[in-house]
């Protein structure tokens, strides 16, 4: 009796460790953002194991979640892409109930997401920013003069940048946002959805692609805060990080992030479940973890990049909600453009455009 009663014991143990084993959740986020111990955190406070992946670009994830079974319970397509997603029937709704945090969401950035995302009911907002310049002063003072200014001229100027190609230059490899800022130079709407229009962007790009080392989406951070470039067409907090890795390093590296005169992207990038998820639970405990004010506010102090959590913002660093480039005041926000998805005729353009620049046929 004795031993029946330890053998039937040690089963239900076994059930208990193979239930707390199975909680996980896991995770695809663009690179470079987020403070790792966050996670670490999550797992402490939850039992809830994470695995967490990244990507760099919106058009490899939407690849990724039109092909199905991802594998991934939380994924974080831009605004402007998780729209069509939506349509697509790629994502769930998310159920409010299971994300009492919600109530610290910001209605400013919430109003902008819902034209993507209409009653936000499929999203939350993790992180938002600008894509403009990146700018090693010593070096381009040093080719330009220190008044080199703050307009788009520094990139799409055939002038300026074949002065600058020698210290390096890398743009984005982000069709939908590269092509609308090469649109806003020429004085075009950036969000013309005109095939026309996107073509007269691309061949303002194929113009200056000589003097473009590489587009690549993340590998500027270090190149900018090592020296090896001098300019990249990149994102807000990205550039910040540099800026501040050059500053640790006391490298003599001094870098600068610039929203340009002419005005710039601001997108949102937004959390959601796909409608396969296998932990479905779990990543609501995820996505309401993020929204705790507190953790949020980490996740921003560590990533230079604004969020959409009002209460998060007395909670961040002077030297991030106080820089005008990371939570732009509202006369710079007036010159700041949103994007609405492209249909997909559009899209194809927009690809086909991409692919000349890039590879120049
Ligand atoms: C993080 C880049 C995310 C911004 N490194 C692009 N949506």
């Amino acid at each position: 009796m004795k031993k029946f009663a330890l053998v039937a014991l040690s089963a239900l143990a076994t059930v208990a460790v193979g239930t707390a084993q199975a909680q996980e959740v896991r995770v695809l986020n663009w690179s470079d953002y987020i403070d790792e111990d966050l996670l670490e955190k999550f797992t402490d406070e939850t039992g809830i194991k994470i695995t967490y992946d990244v990507f760099d670009s919106n058009e490899v994830l939407e690849a990724k979640l039109l092909a199905g079974n991802s594998g991934y319970d939380v994924v974080v397509p831009s605004a402007s892409f998780l729209a069509r997603q939506i349509q697509a029937g790629v994502f769930q709704q998310l159920d409010q109930s299971a994300l009492p945090n919600s109530v610290h969401l910001w209605d400013e950035i919430k109003a902008a997401t819902a034209s993507s995302d209409p009653g936000n009911a499929y999203s939350i907002n993790y992180m938002w920013g600008t894509t403009g310049i990146g700018v090693n002063v010593g070096m381009v003072a040093e080719r330009l003069g220190d008044d080199y200014g703050s307009s788009w001229d520094l990139i799409f100027d055939v002038d300026k940048i074949s002065k600058l190609s020698d210290c390096g230059v890398h743009i984005l490899d982000a069709p939908t946002e590269v092509i609308p800022a090469a649109m806003n130079y020429l004085g075009l709407d950036p969000t013309s959805q005109d095939p026309a229009d996107i073509e007269k962007g691309g061949e303002l790009l194929e113009s200056i692609r000589p003097y473009v080392t590489k587009f690549h989406s993340s590998e500027y951070i270090d190149a900018l805060a090592n020296g090896e470039i001098c300019l990249a067409l990149g994102w807000s907090g990205d550039v910040f990080i540099a800026l501040y890795e050059a500053d640790d390093a006391d490298n003599g590296v001094t870098i600068e992030y610039i929203v340009p005169d002419e005005g710039a992207l601001m997108w949102f990038d937004q959390m959601a479940i796909p409608t396969d998820a296998g932990n479905v639970e779990e990543a609501h405990v995820f996505l309401n973890f993020i929204m705790d004010p507190e953790n949020i506010a980490a996740a921003t102090n560590y990533v230079y990049y604004a969020n959409g959590n009002v209460t998060s913002q007395p909670l961040l660093d002077s030297e991030v909600i106080d820089d005008p480039a990371i939570y732009p005041p509202a006369e710079t926000q007036e010159s700041l453009y949103v994007l609405q998805p492209y249909p997909p005729r559009v899209q194809r353009v927009v690809t086909r455009t991409w692919t000349r620049v890039v590879t120049g046929s």
